[in-house]
């Protein structure tokens, strides 16, 4: 269909948006057979840290006070000071929400109890994630693997493997930011690294590397990165990226994913809630694109203030895939800002969102604020070309919306075979 008005490119836009089935990026969510570290529900809505960072607000409880209430208890005292005692108008309420209407919430009784009991029906994990792909319109999630996570890695140990909707990460934070604690750990798996760093700690932390790539067959290796990052670096991190993980990532092609300018736990007390951003120098990504051409790096940033520099740089380097409105971003003012800079300055080559989920739940309001917003700066963009005399053909939106969404991503981890457009059949999935 050519599209000749703009009331035509406002439905094709939207339509090819809603119908546009996700792969979600980046989250904390799990495989459905991994067990109770996946969280959802009520309650685990309720009490995301971002609503922890709220409610202290309008609470005087002492954080010790605090953790020492149950789930239950942590989650009726935001409800009744988030959502009763004051309006629900932050990103983190809302979305809470847009998740209880999506699940069939009636939000004028505002009565939660039955919330709980209408929601959290579902017979097991498997069948709350099949109910919440659908309704979120996710069919891929990227989760979140660490094999320093004492519960998370005898699941990996005992074989188990995730479901075909969800996908490996293999996060390296206390590797690369706590070597110094880490690498007696190595050594009690069997890695035989030394005190100093030398080649066989190198040989010792890539053997470490390559047996989690074979165990996890991540899409991507990630870590979390400080606002003061530097690289090169004579630092347990600046040796560990250069030795073990530009190389392995080189010759395994799996891309090195960093989340740059987070200040970890600002207010200790207030655990996943109390970290904090700052602006982070752009010189050691552009160091490490420069250096390493035939490395292929994700990277998102933290601050509002790196967000032009960075998509600039990515009209530098095409190894670098630009990706996310990342946690303090994750908000409609910042959504806006910073996916018109990335249209206007690379065009559709980034992957504009992923949910950062924590609940699986989430992922219905995650998605549908920020598919909102997309549409509508899209619908922007494409009526500015309409307006040349360009025409404009529904399915080559379609295509466009489905690289954004999808395809951008599995182009860029090298894994085609997850490519994927609106008239072809869906690969191997369990949806
Ligand atoms: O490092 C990360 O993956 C961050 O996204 C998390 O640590 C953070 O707590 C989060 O969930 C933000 O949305
Ligand atoms: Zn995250």
């Amino acid at each position: 269909m050519t599209i000749l008005s703009e009331d035509q490119l406002r439905q094709v836009i939207e339509d090819a948006v809603q119908r546009q089935p996700v792969t979600d990026m980046h989250t904390h969510l799990y495989s459905p057979n991994f067990g109770d570290i996946l969280l959802w529900g009520v309650d685990e809505l309720l009490t995301y840290h971002y609503l922890v960072a709220e409610v202290m607000r309008w609470s005087d409880i002492q954080t010790a006070d605090f953790w020492k209430l149950s789930k239950q208890e942590q989650a009726e005292l935001i409800w009744q000071k988030l959502f009763l005692e004051h309006s629900p108008i932050s990103e983190a309420c809302r979305g809470v929400l847009t998740s209880l209407q999506g699940l069939g919430a009636d939000l004028s009784t505002r009565d939660l109890a039955s919330y709980r009991e209408a929601i959290d029906q579902a017979s097991d994990n498997a069948a709350q994630v099949r109910r919440v792909l659908e309704l979120a319109n996710v069919d891929h999630v990227v989760m979140t693997n660490d094999p320093f996570d004492d519960k998370e890695r005898p699941i990996w140990l005992n074989g188990t493997k995730p479901d075909a909707n969800f996908h490996a990460a293999l996060r390296i934070d206390p590797l690369l930011n706590d070597y110094a604690n880490s690498k007696h750990r190595l050594r009690e798996w069997g890695y035989d690294v030394s005190d100093e760093w030398d080649d066989r700690s190198a040989a010792e932390v890539t053997r470490f590397l390559t047996d989690w790539i074979e165990r996890m067959d991540p899409v991507y290796m990630a870590v979390s990165l400080p606002p003061t990052f530097a690289f090169p670096e004579e630092s347990d991190r600046g040796r560990i990226i250069r030795d073990c993980i530009l190389p392995v990532s080189r010759k395994t092609g799996i891309p090195f994913a960093m989340m740059i300018g987070v200040k970890k736990r600002v207010h200790p007390e207030l655990r996943d809630a109390g970290d904090y951003l700052a602006k982070a120098s752009m010189e050691p990504l552009e160091h490490l694109l420069s250096t390493y051409p035939d490395n292929k790096f994700i990277v998102t940033m933290l601050s509002r203030e790196n967000q032009h520099e960075l998509a600039v740089l990515g009209r530098k380097f095409r190894n670098l895939l630009i990706f996310g409105c990342w946690w303090f971003l994750n908000n409609p003012i910042i959504i806006n800002e910073m996916t018109r800079m990335r249209f206007e300055l690379l065009g559709l080559s980034v992957v504009p969102q992923h949910s950062d989920a924590r609940v699986l739940d989430q992922l219905i309001y995650k998605w549908k604020h920020s598919k909102e917003l997309i549409a509508g700066i899209l619908f922007d963009k494409y009526a500015d070309v309409l307006r040349t005399g360009w025409p404009l053909d529904a399915a080559e939106i379609r295509r466009d919306v489905a690289d954004l969404f999808r395809n951008n991503f599995w182009r860029f981890v090298g894994r085609e075979n997850m490519v994927r457009y609106d008239d072809e059949p869906a690969p191997s999935a369990a949806l």
